[in-house]
């Protein structure tokens, strides 16, 4: 078995109250049991995901790991593996990757997830799909019983072009859930620009989508929209990081 890796990731709190970021941390260090040397990486976006990269460039740092390449899914990914030293490529030159770990808004009871909220959610679901295994980690405040329960961004990337055309049209796909589309804007107050050059359409619902397996598939036929957040039937397994421990959900 490995020795500890000497990331920040290890260096836990002592057992008080975990805090988020605690949790978080616990989940990476346990997915990343689920890396062996020679393996090709998809590597996830988000603050957990930040972990989990920090934890597998601690691994390779001390020679736990080998021959690791890792294909980021979002260009502070992109940066965050390159600062530490993780060997990096593309889906166009490693179609095939064997692992993705990334993180999740929103993981109801099928392991089904919302993403994106960190707007790399097509690069994310690109990656995701090319994965022969696709593991979540997340703390336990992302479980869902049903997806867009949390009441929080369900995110759609859209073009630039007439956005305000399928702002509206993605509002009215969900009148039943009382869906309210809003225009993603940045720090600076213009319209958020993903890391394709598009736009994201938020999606916030008062009530959990009714069939999210539709709900994709009417999303998509959207003219104009590039990707939206359901990741549906795609993790493999995912780690939930809670008060109680770890646990992971297997399909
Ligand atoms: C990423 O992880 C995004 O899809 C999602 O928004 C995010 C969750 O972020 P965090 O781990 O910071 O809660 O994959």
């Amino acid at each position: 078995c490995r020795r500890p890796a000497v990331s920040p990731v290890r260096a836990l709190s002592a057992p008080v109250a975990l805090t988020q970021d605690d949790l978080k941390k616990l989940a990476a260090v346990k997915a990343v049991e689920y890396v062996s040397s020679g393996m090709v990486l998809g590597l996830g976006t988000g603050s957990t995901a930040a972990f989990v990269v920090a934890e597998i460039g601690a691994l390779l740092a001390n020679g736990e790991l080998s021959d690791i390449v890792g294909v980021p899914t979002s260009k502070r990914t992109y940066e965050q593996a390159l600062s530490l030293g993780i060997p990096l490529s593309t889906l166009d030159d490693h179609p095939r990757i064997d692992l993705a770990i990334d993180g999740a808004d929103e993981v109801d009871p099928d392991l089904n997830l919302v993403k994106g909220r960190g707007g790399a959610l097509l690069r994310e679901k690109m990656v995701e799909a090319a994965s022969d295994k696709f593991v979540v980690v997340a703390d336990e405040t992302k479980l869902v019983s049903g997806l867009g329960g949390s009441g929080l961004a369900m995110p759609v990337e859209v073009v630039q072009f007439c956005w305000k055309y399928n702002q509206i049209r993605l509002q009215e796909l969900f009148s039943e859930e009382r869906c309210q589309a809003k225009l993603r804007l940045g720090s600076d107050g213009k319209p958020y620009v993903t890391d394709n050059s598009n736009y994201i359409i938020d999606l916030y619902f008062k009530t959990p989508i009714k069939d999210a397996a539709s709900a994709g598939k009417e999303i998509s036929a959207l003219e104009g929209v590039v990707e939206h957040g359901l990741f549906l039937d795609m993790a493999t397994a995912v780690i939930i990081a809670g008060k109680d421990g770890v646990t992971v959900k297997a399909k």
